[in-house]
């Protein structure tokens, strides 16, 4: 017989043992062995801690844990039902480890096949689920860690670990696989206390060596991916910018909204076309400064990696010409960096009128593309106009995520052009996570506006049914816009590239690249209780927008297809 003593089972004791570590919430995706943990949640109530969520698909609960944490910065916890759950939401996983996104997974599976009545799992787990491999060892490519518990003991003490790992430096993903005989068995007794996980801080003479660097170079610059995640860390990049009368430039897609990019110092275009000059440089969380790698250096230039990995242990390559490289929270290392230099004098300010005179010829061409493109704007909407039109409507405290390739030039200028609006990137690489993202931002922060910016090619990628009908069983609604330019516009560029005078461009026959015919995208949406309307003009924009963020603000959530170039 399964335990149910009042002291509790296996799953009582996971449960009581999430609430303590203040876990808010349970992103699941459902298999039958998790049956204790939905009686023990039905016996808790609703007025405990954490909150259940039914996700409908591995990637969208993986999506949701990544969106949660970056609006909070709080790690979540999520069910990946056994190995083919694990296996559905690898993506995520590999997604957060780029991101070093800290979640614990938790993978139900079985020890045990039917031999002990009391703990059978069903007559598909030795017919079509037993699998010589197993959630932990599926898992093991894509987290930091990954174990099996095989006893209530285990469980618990593994839980801790779990979560723990997940929260230290450099954060990631972890994965506990637990039999679901443990949650039905007898809860263990002695839970152990939760140990919270802690900074990473950089030695004061590091940060002093690079300090010195920095303030002595004629010409440093500072590149970003991921290095102003948080408000602090904003700030923190800001006054070593101002410090050093130094640009902050960003990697081509930028995973945060992490320097003002109306902040007189804001490195516009690519670094690439900087770096040759450059006398010290500062990698402020960076997974990939620029390309290629081995880009041509002045002799001698320092190039400072501060990140919570540097030389990225868990990637495929560093090819980077590191010389100093300094481990360790990011908060933290750049706000000592920021303090050291705040000390010493200020720089010339000749270097900074010389970057904003940089910035703004960068952008005077931006602006001069997005001339050109609208006098041929008769049946589509120019990127950098429809960037233009959202920035002007779209509240301060507005949460962008994006997942799109073509356009990210135009909405780096114009979409941030003046307000201070939150950026999430949607994706790392791997395309399909930008809707679960935006969910988790609206779950964590319902009263700000939550826009998903997606590619055409991007929405296929995601478990769109999934998250439409999350949004609608939870009421989340999401602005949706569509960059919807009915093909792969960047998987082109290889062939435009590699082949500039091919059969492929003389006849326009982008073999791989075409996505047709064109759905109806509004009506996906229309079946999930949401509305939207498509876009082919930049007259019709305007009046589309107001609609669209009406819908969202009285609850629905709107799909804005919009027809757009490039
Ligand atoms: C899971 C996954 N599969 C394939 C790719 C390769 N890929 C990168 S971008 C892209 C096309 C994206 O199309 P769309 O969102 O329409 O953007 P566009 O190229 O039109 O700007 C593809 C297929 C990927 N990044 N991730
Ligand atoms: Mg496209």
């Amino acid at each position: 017989m399964p335990d149910t003593s009042p002291a509790g089972n296996g799953a009582d004791v996971l449960l009581e043992q999430l609430e303590r570590q203040g876990v808010d919430c349970i992103f699941a995706s459902p298999i039958a062995v998790m049956a204790p943990i939905w009686e023990a949640l039905a016996r808790r109530g609703d007025a405990r801690g954490p909150r259940y969520f039914r996700c409908r698909h591995e990637l969208l609960a993986m999506g949701l844990a990544s969106g949660y944490y970056k609006a909070t910065g709080r790690s979540q916890v999520v069910f990946l039902p056994s190995s083919l759950g694990v296996q559905n939401g690898s993506m995520g996983l590999h997604t957060a480890l780029q991101e070093r996104i800290p979640v614990t997974v938790l993978s139900p599976d079985t020890l045990s096949y039917g031999e002990d009545p009391a703990a059978d799992p069903g007559p598909e787990w030795p017919s079509l689920l037993v699998d010589l491999v197993g959630p932990a060892r599926n898992a093991e490519a894509v987290t930091k860690w990954a174990h099996r518990a095989r006893t209530g003991a285990e469980m618990v003490n593994e839980l801790r670990r779990a979560s723990f790992i997940a929260q230290s430096v450099p954060l990631g993903p972890t994965l506990l696989e637990i039999p679901f005989d443990l949650l039905m068995g007898p809860g263990p007794v002695d839970v152990p206390d939760w140990v919270s996980p802690v900074p990473v801080v950089a030695a004061r003479p590091q940060i002093d060596q690079a300090a010195q660097i920095l303030a002595h170079a004629e010409n440093p610059v500072i590149v970003t991916e991921h290095g102003g995640r948080t408000d602090a860390q904003r700030a923190a990049l800001v006054s070593i910018a101002e410090s050093l009368s130094a640009p902050v430039f960003e990697f081509m897609m930028p995973a945060y909204h992490n320097f003002p990019r109306s902040h007189p110092l804001y490195g516009a275009g690519p670094v690439e076309d900087v770096l040759a000059a450059a006398d010290a440089i500062l990698l402020a969380g960076c997974n990939g400064p620029w390309h290629p790698p081995r880009q041509p250096l002045r002799p001698g230039c320092a190039v400072i990696h501060l990140d919570e990995d540097p030389l990225r242990p868990r990637a495929a390559y560093w090819g980077y010409p590191t010389t100093h490289a300094i481990p360790g929270s990011l908060e933290p290392n750049l706000e000592a960096l920021a303090d050291a230099l705040a000390a010493r004098r200020p720089a010339p300010p000749e270097r900074a009128e010389r970057w904003a005179a940089h910035t703004a010829a960068v952008r005077t061409r931006g602006q001069r593309d997005a001339a050109e493109a609208r006098t041929t704007a008769t049946d589509f909407v120019p990127a950098a106009d429809l960037f233009g039109a959202l920035h002007e409507v779209l509240p301060d405290d507005s949460i962008c995520v994006d997942e799109i390739v073509a356009q990210v030039p135009q909405m780096i200028q114009f979409l941030y052009e003046r307000k201070p609006l939150t950026q999430y990137r949607g994706w790392a690489g791997a395309l399909g996570m930008s809707l679960g993202t935006a969910l988790g931002a609206k779950l964590a922060r319902p009263e700000r506006t939550v826009v998903a910016i997606v590619g055409d090619g991007a929405w296929h990628y995601n478990p769109v049914a999934a998250a439409l009908g999350f949004a609608q069983e939870y009421g989340l609604p999401l602005l949706i816009v569509l960059c919807n330019n009915e093909q792969y516009a960047s998987q082109t560029w290889n062939v435009l590239r590699y082949y500039p005078d091919s059969a492929a461009v003389r006849d326009n026959n982008f073999v791989g690249d075409v996505i047709a015919p064109t759905p109806d995208y509004v009506k996906v949406v229309e079946a999930y209780g949401g509305a939207g309307e498509r876009v082919q003009t930049p007259a019709a924009l305007g009046p589309a927008l107001e609609r669209a963020l009406q819908a969202v603000t009285s609850g629905r959530t709107f799909l804005l297809d919009v027809r757009v170039r490039p």
